[in-house]
């Protein structure tokens, strides 16, 4: 047992422990700087409270004891032994996401539907996808889209019915491909009848007298995290004014949760992906959150919640109480969650989850989602680096670029769209051709980008639609637009292009949000054998047919090399060596080009030095 952490503690042995190492490493992370500050041995060396002391102008004593108490409250430490991979079918497949109100439009209201998706269920199978995942279908007032459920047991009026849903399911199985569904149980909406009826012991709702609300923390949706009602109680809501956080400190409504787990999987589902599931336990009476810390990580409270003290105890229950009872698969989105955190959460011996979405490759070191740069592919090099080498066998990846929380990977690194096709290709390579699960984003296929919406009207989604109501007064409309626009959630939910006709093919009526204008579709790119939806078919093919890419030992060559990525994946008397380009300018080799097969490039031809954005894959045995 190692010794309790204090204010005696230095910065270099806080480093050593899991909880440690990731909150040190998001806070220089958020702060643009590299680990090598803490390899610095002055730095190092600090302790804790000579630290506290030169920043007790902007951070108050209260992180310090947070901090403190994040640290000895995790007592383990993940394992790293080399153990073999045990095979799992969700570290073979291929996750394809589908934001169903913007997939396919079949009854003509403009919103995606079930009977949409089933009609395109061949395209999906031909792109080589082994299993889905279903954002939101659930009885909703769309609120934020579907993640403030009404009813869990209902599928909501706007995709179809219940007896669509067994239809898709059973389709999809047909298909010889699974179906993952959204799980959001770290909140629910106000209209649930939870909250409406007799169960408001099931949230988080507190007296504070007057104005002020029980503790200032803030929501991911702009304002404070609480909701005022009469007789001076307060609703807490990390999302929207209508998302109403669960207490999972209630017993009861744990059960509740997995009496609905259980529901959706006896129903032949094949597992979920978990909402900001790490959310759900927080630091008992709801302490203030340390002001520094709100403004660094942009959300004030964070620190109370993000690894909450019984998070562990309530995953490993509700694994036993419904997963586990039907081998489902669940992966957790974890916004905020490091490496070792992700260890202790996914390692199989901890029977807890079974993968998770890490988000710091989202955007490079000291930059948020609306700001407006150049996304440096050698950060993506870095970030794949450090988890590949570390993350050992216990755990097994997620590899993503897209979801419908962020704006196109395409558009973060070649905003001109120059290189689009060549680049597209890239990414391709690198996400089929990494240790882990690849997730697609539906058009990510295709090459989709973000739109160049006109105004604040055509924008659809809370966050952006508060951030913007929030930043005109003091930066002007014009410049609050444009920083919405960089960061929008709503590029990632214009919908799929099917075809040349209106609307892209996805509705004959009026689409919810504008379409694109732009011409890439569907239809067009299965007719060209060059095209981006025809390159990822190939590179699918190729990593589905292979032992190496799918478990394969990986080993990163080069690393120092600057705009160069080269590593191999080797499995008994199979490998391939994968190089990459990741800058717009032609790069030297530092290393004789001999290979014999080269299975797969988005350059046509061969060249002695790599081309902007080229990818080359070499089977070499
Ligand atoms: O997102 C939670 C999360 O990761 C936030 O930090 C996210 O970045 C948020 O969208 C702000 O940009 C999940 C869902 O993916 C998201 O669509 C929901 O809005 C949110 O939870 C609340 O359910
Ligand atoms: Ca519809």
């Amino acid at each position: 047992m190692t010794e309790p952490f204090t204010l005696n503690s230095k910065i270099k042995d806080l480093y050593k422990s899991p909880i440690g190492h990731d909150i040190v490493y998001k806070i220089l992370l958020q702060m643009g700087m590299g680990e090598w500050v803490i390899q610095n041995p002055i730095v190092g060396n600090l302790r804790l409270k000579t630290l506290s002391t030169f920043t007790k102008k902007s951070i108050g004593p209260g992180f310090f004891n947070t901090l403190i108490n994040l640290l000895n409250n995790e007592k383990d430490v993940p394992l790293n032994d080399d153990s073999e991979i045990v095979r799992k079918w969700w570290k073979e497949a291929v996750f394809y996401q589908i934001y169903p109100k913007s997939f396919m439009d079949l009854n003509g209201d403009g919103i995606g539907d079930l009977r949409g998706i089933i009609s395109k269920l061949d395209y999906i199978k031909d792109l080589g996808v082994d299993a889905i995942w279903l954002c939101p279908i659930y009885d909703s007032p769309f609120d934020d889209n579907g993640y403030d459920i009404r009813d869990y047991y209902k599928i909501s009026d706007v995709f179809g019915t219940m007896d669509d849903f067994d239809e898709l399911l059973s389709k999809v199985h047909r298909r010889g491909i699974k179906l993952i569904m959204d799980l959001v149980v770290n909140h629910t909406s106000d209209e649930h009848q939870w909250f409406k009826g007799d169960h408001k012991d099931f949230y988080f709702i507190k007296e504070s007298k007057g104005n002020n609300p029980p503790n200032n923390w803030t929501s991911y949706f702009g304002g404070s995290a609480w909701n005022k009602y009469d007789d001076d109680k307060w609703g807490l809501h990390l999302f929207s004014k209508k998302q109403m956080d669960l207490n999972w400190d209630n017993a009861e409504l744990r059960r509740e949760v997995y009496k609905m787990i259980n529901f959706w999987l006896g129903k032949g589902v094949d597992g979920f992906r978990l909402d900001v599931i790490n959310y759900i336990s927080k630091t008992k009476d709801l302490p203030d959150g340390d002001e520094f810390v709100g403004k660094l990580m942009g959300f004030c409270g964070i620190e109370h919640y993000f690894y909450g003290p019984k998070l562990h105890e309530y995953l490993k229950e509700m694994r036993k109480e419904t997963f586990d009872k039907y081998d489902a698969f669940s992966v957790g989105e974890t916004p905020g969650v490091g490496i070792e955190m992700s260890k202790l959460l996914t390692s199989d011996y901890r029977k807890e989850l079974d993968m998770v979405f890490s988000f710091d490759l989202l955007e490079t070191p000291g930059h948020g989602k609306f700001d407006d740069y150049i996304y440096d592919l050698n950060y993506l090099k870095h970030y794949m680096i450090e988890w590949m080498e570390n993350y050992g066998n216990h755990c097994f990846m997620s590899i993503f670029y897209d979801n419908h929380d962020n704006p196109r990977m395409l558009s973060k690194v070649d905003p001109s769209l120059e290189h689009r096709a060549v680049l597209a290709k890239l990414l391709a390579i690198i996400q089929f051709t990494l240790k882990g699960t690849p997730f697609l984003y539906q058009g990510q296929e295709l090459g989709a980008v973000n739109k160049p919406f006109k105004s604040m009207d055509e924008l659809r989604d809370i966050e952006s639609i508060n951030l913007y109501e929030s930043l005109k007064g003091s930066i002007g409309e014009k410049e609050a637009f444009k920083k919405i626009l960089s960061g929008t959630r709503d590029h990632s939910r214009v919908p799929m292009q099917w075809n040349n006709e209106k609307n892209g093919g996805f509705s004959k009526g009026t689409p919810w949000i504008n379409a694109y204008l732009d011409s890439f579709n569907a239809l067009d790119e299965e007719k060209d054998i060059d095209s981006i939806l025809n390159f990822y078919r190939e590179i699918i093919y190729l990593r589905k047919n292979s032992e190496a890419l799918k478990y394969g030992d990986i080993e990163f060559r080069y690393k120092k090399h600057k705009n160069l990525f080269v590593y191999t994946r080797k499995i008994n008397d199979e490998a391939y060596f994968i190089e990459c380009n990741l800058s717009r300018m032609n790069l030297k080799r530092p290393y004789k080009k001999d290979f014999k097969e080269r299975v797969l490039s988005n350059y046509k031809d061969d060249s002695e030095v790599l081309r902007p954005f080229e990818g080359n894959v070499y089977k070499v045995i």
